[in-house]
This record gives structure tokens, sequence and C-alpha cells, in this order.
């Protein structure tokens, strides 16, 4: 490990990170940290699992097992500080990213941190703070947050044509959300907090401008919303520079997992996410039909985006970088999820309060 004097004292800048192969410690390993730790073992190079930690030591154990030579660390922050761990992956519940990500800043290790970044506005502007000193002190930043839908071939490609010009000056968005289904706790909050900030990550990375405000509608309710909650919801948000993006999130569809972005330009409309794959014809007593299968979940959907998504965090990691949305975005998500929230509550148009960058 380096470390700079400073008036605060000797402190750690980034781990001296092997060319050969990036330690990694996995931080929660519920349903999306062992899928990462899955993919970390069998599809990512340069990398390799050597820690995991979960509150549930059982599970930690059997994830663990899954990687020769991975240790289970039971405290996180012992994890983030141990000398054989160079990078972390954290997708613990996001009540414990601040703690966490800000431990990883001291000790100088690169991070991805799942969504949320933090739970509210204030301390994720307290992690860019953090951030920033160390930036201005190492020339490195560490933090990148999981906003996978960025490496995602299509939205990729959507990006691509949007800042090409060729559809000229994008107007309007129109975006789809659609689960098939969510657990009882799911509310209609979560919706704006969980489902919809992703929704918020992709206005601000296609359009490259802030949400001014929020406002939130809710349609008739479903028979299938979770009882006493509001599913459909539709969502506007009004960007910095006038264009409109709309938000129809509906979470207990009963059908499959759908994302579906749509831009309205002045010279031409773009779609992406009809998530077609393989189209089948077939006869039957009803006549005959095409068909072609949709993506249970968010996991087979974004299954690659999510690949990409570690490659190039493990790739930047080891060159002393980041390579994607960072504590900014995660700062902003978190602004405009505050407002959604309140205007969820208000059924008001409400202003996104957000620091100047
Ligand atoms: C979940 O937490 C996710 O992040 C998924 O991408 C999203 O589609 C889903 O609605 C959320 O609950």
């Amino acid at each position: 490990m380096t470390t700079t004097e400073t008036a605060a004292g000797v402190l750690p800048v980034m781990a001296d990170v092997p060319a050969a192969e990036l330690r990694v410690a996995v931080l929660g390993v519920g349903m999306m940290g062992a899928d990462h730790v899955a993919r970390l073992h069998s599809r990512i190079s340069g990398a390799r699992v050597v820690a995991v930690s979960d509150a549930f030591a059982e599970k930690a154990e059997e994830v663990a097992a899954t990687v020769p030579g991975c240790r289970v660390v039971p405290d996180p922050l012992d994890a983030i500080a141990d000398p054989e761990v160079d990078a972390v992956l954290i997708a613990t519940p996001g009540q414990f990213h601040q703690e966490q990500v800000l431990a990883c800043i001291e000790h100088g290790k690169p991070v991805l941190c799942e969504k949320p970044l933090t739970l509210d506005a204030a301390s994720s502007l307290a992690v860019v703070r953090a951030e920033d000193e160390y930036a201005a002190r190492t020339g490195r930043r560490l933090i990148q947050v999981g906003f996978m839908r960025r490496y995602d071939p299509e939205y990729a490609e959507l990006h691509r044509l949007i800042t090409s010009g060729e559809l000229g000056e994008p107007l309007v968005v129109h975006c789809a959300h659609r689960n098939p289904s969510v657990p009882p706790h799911f509310t209609s909050q979560m919706m704006i907090t969980d489902s919809v900030v992703h929704e918020v990550d992709v206005a601000r990375f296609l359009l490259d401008e802030e949400i001014a405000a929020v406002t939130v509608l809710r349609p008739r309710a479903t028979r299938h919303a979770v009882q006493g909650e509001s599913d459909p919801l539709l969502v506007l948000f009004e960007m910095a520079s006038g264009r409109m993006v709309d938000v129809e999130c509906f979470v207990s569809t009963g059908i499959a997992y759908e994302v579906r972005t749509e831009v309205v330009a002045e010279d031409g409309i773009a779609l992406i996410g009809l998530d077609t794959g393989l189209v089948r014809q077939s006869g039957g007593p009803a006549g005959a039909v095409r068909s072609s299968a949709i993506s249970p979940s968010f996991k087979e959907r974004f299954g690659r985006a999510y690949d990409i998504q570690v490659q190039r965090w493990v790739d930047a990691a080891r060159r002393g970088e980041i390579d994607g949305p960072g504590v900014w975005d995660g700062y902003a998500a978190a602004a405009v999820g505050e407002a959604g929230v309140e205007a969820l509550r208000s059924g008001h148009r409400t202003e996104v309060r957000m620091e100047q960058r």
C-alpha cells in the first residue's frame, strides 16, 4: 500500500494493484452478490474472488465454497481493510453502503457499488465530497456505481445514435418498466427508489443533463397490486432544458420483465427493449400465431450488461481508473428519488434539490 502525507496525517492512496489479477472481496452475497461472485469466477478475466462477507454466515460459507481459495470474512470492514484484497464489490443492503464506501476510500480501494450509492441525497453528497478529496490528493477516482443499463448493448447503441446527432434534437423519451411481480413488502415508494431509479439514470445518460422536476400520477391500480399500494405509476421527469421523459412503472403485470425506451427526436425516432430474440410461428385451433419469449427477470434481460459492467470495472481498476457512472450519478439518483417520493406523497410537481456540480 502506498501512502501520502497530508495535514491530516499519513493517508493511504490506491492499493498497489497487481498487474496479474485483481483480488476482489464481495460484500453481501444475496441474490445480486451471489450472481456477481459466479460472474467473477466464471466469465470475467483479470480478477479473482478472494473473500466474501454476509450477515448470514451460512450463506457466506455456501457461496465461498463455490470458488477455490475464497475465504469468509465475517465483518465487511475487515474485508475492506484486508491487505490481500485489492478491490471491493458492494452488494449489501443499501443502508450499509455509506459506511462501506467511505471505508473503501479510506483504504484507497476501488469499488463497484450496487445501487443505491447511499440511502439519501445528503449522505450521497458526503460520499461525493470524500471521493473528491481523495481525487484531489491522488488524481484518481475510486467508486463506480452499478447502473448496469449503461453497458447494455441496446442502450449503448441508442446513446451512440443520439450523440452522433443523426436523430436530431431529442424532445421526449417514453419509458416502460414492467416486472412480472414483486414481493409483498414492495411499496409504491420502492417503485420509485428501486425501479424507476434506473430510468432516472437512463434519462440523465441519454440526454446528458440533470432532471429538474418530478411529477407522479397514480392511475387506477391493478387488482394484483401489493395490498394498499398504487401500481402502476406514471412518472414524469422535466429535464433542465425542458425536454421530458415519461415512465410507466408497472411491477405486477403477471407477464414477464420488460424495459422499453423510445426516444422521439426532431429528425427521427428510435426504440429499444423489444426483447424479441427468436420469433416462432405455429398453427393451432385458434389460428396461426407468431411468438417469441420475453425475459422472465432483470437477471436475464440485463445479464450481458452485468457481465460487461463488471469486466470494464475490473479492467479499469487494474489501470487505477473507473469506467462508468460514478458518485455524482449516485448522488443525482438519490436527489431525484427524494423528489419522486415527495411527488408520490403530495401528488404535486416537485423540484429536484441538488448542488451544482
Ligand atoms: C430491482 O431492484 C432492480 O434493480 C431491477 O433492475 C428493477 O427492474 C426492479 O424493478 C427492481 O426491483
